[in-house]
């Protein structure tokens, strides 16, 4: 059967992915044809059971290619995907097709769904404005930390270093990618002591702070620690979105916890990073966005320590802020309505340092999350002066002043450029 019909025109209630690729040993309009085929309703030979009742409801459109840019589009009639299901969504567009013997590579660079897609979808809870109404910060990036090291510290060690870096003038405090409960740190104690510790800190500063505690587990104990942090007054809960899966993630939000859900990408560069295979970060992004996480990790524009350039992390901190998004052929992003899915909060983190920030809020803005591990508990006077300095840094940066002159009457910002430097 043939899928490639350069002349169709897709219909607005079509979901459209746009593929790069690499055939091996086929030609590409070929290629094209065997990746609708095998991410929708074919198979690798013809089948007798097939009908053309079926081809005519379910047969999705290879409509355009550029084998110039090795990129081609293909048009799948909703039909295809059941509605609410990003798992089902990505078992077909994310599935098969990438272990096909007749590619080198294959990667796909976005996915726009129409409004009937979306429309299956609770997206953010709270969005930005939540987030922002639920700390009570606007007009300036929120300043988190990790607190650091990793894993390792007492749940008591951990709240008083929380107590410090919000009393030295962070706004959010997290729970790192890899610390759930273990035995020196079990969720249950961590949890209430921590938040206990920042009610302190808020009584004292007259500030919000949130704490954020990773629920990231089988699904069963991530409702559970959830339903605990609630009860114990958290406004987040983090979640690793990618070693949870879709279905946890989605579970979760449909749970309706009316908690601010953190997003961490742990995991995401085993398939977004090469630029010649896997998925995009992008479509990542959009898929929980659609979910509904308020707020999740998208890189530092090339400012931090992890990889993903500048436009990329830029174009992603778009796509997930705003209402509207028009296709941009050379970076392979597509049109995308949100209709009524709130925006999503970018977190820019990851190698960060008071000297970046300048540079960090010229190239993201100031509508994001900035997180500090290393570069708030590698401070040389400790965690409180490294959150001094990044509020000294920021402040600097609000106000245009430059970092040398702002570190010549803040002392805890003089020592993190002299360990650091500017970025
Ligand atoms: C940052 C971090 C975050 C990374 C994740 C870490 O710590 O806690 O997990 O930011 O990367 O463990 O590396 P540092 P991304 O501030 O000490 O680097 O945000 O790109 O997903
Ligand atoms: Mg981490």
């Amino acid at each position: 059967m043939d899928y490639v019909d350069l002349k169709y025109k897709p219909s607005r209630d079509e979901i459209i992915a746009e593929f790069r690729m690499e055939p091996e040993g086929i030609t590409f309009r070929k290629a094209c044809n065997e990746v609708a085929a095998e991410s929708s309703i074919g198979t690798w030979t013809k089948v007798s059971t097939m009908s053309p009742s079926i081809a005519k409801k379910l047969k999705p459109h290879v409509f355009n290619i550029d084998e110039k840019e090795k990129t081609f589009k293909v048009a799948y009639p909703v039909g295809l995907f059941e509605h609410g299901s990003i798992p089902q969504l990505m078992s077909s567009i994310g599935g098969n097709i990438f272990g096909m013997k007749i590619l080198k590579s294959l990667r796909l660079e976005d996915i726009q769904f129409p409004e009937n897609y979306v429309r299956g979808f609770r997206g953010p809870a709270f969005g930005i404005e939540g987030v922002r109404k639920r700390l009570r910060i606007w007009g300036r990036p929120l300043l988190g930390t990790i607190i650091k090291p990793k894993v390792g510290l007492t749940p008591r060690q951990m709240a008083g270093i929380a107590h410090d870096v919000a009393v030295g003038g962070l706004d959010f405090v997290k729970d790192d990618e890899n610390l759930t409960s273990m035995k020196y740190c079990r969720f249950e104690n961590r949890v209430p002591l921590i938040l206990e510790a920042l009610d302190k800190a808020e009584e004292e500063t007259g500030r919000r702070i949130g704490y954020s505690p990773n629920i990231t587990g089988p699904v069963d104990v991530m409702e559970e620690r959830a339903y605990y942090a609630k009860k114990h007054g958290s406004r987040y809960v983090m979640v690793d979105v990618l070693t949870t899966g879709w279905s946890g993630l989605q579970y979760m939000r449909n749970l309706d916890l009316g908690m601010i859900i953190h997003a961490h990408r742990a995991g995401h560069a085993a398939f977004t990073r090469n630029p010649e295979h896997g998925i995009s970060m992008l479509t990542i992004a959009k898929l929980c966005r659609l979910i509904g996480v308020d707020q999740i990790h998208v890189g530092t524009a090339h400012v931090g320590k992890m990889s993903g350039t500048a436009d990329e992390t830029c174009e992603i901190e778009d796509e997930i802020e705003s209402k509207f998004i028009t296709e941009k052929g050379g970076e392979h992003i597509l049109e995308q309505f949100w209709y009524k899915i709130k925006p999503t909060l970018a977190v820019a983190s990851g190698g960060l340092h008071p000297g970046m920030i300048p540079k960090l809020l010229e190239r993201m803005g100031s509508n994001i999350v900035m997180q500090f591990g290393g570069g708030c508990h590698g401070h040389p006077k400790g965690p409180k002066k490294g959150a001094m300095a990044i509020r000294q840094a920021m402040e600097a940066a609000r106000d245009d002043i430059p970092l040398p002159e702002k570190a010549r009457e803040n002392k805890e910002l003089k020592q993190a450029i002299e360990k650091w430097g500017p970025a």
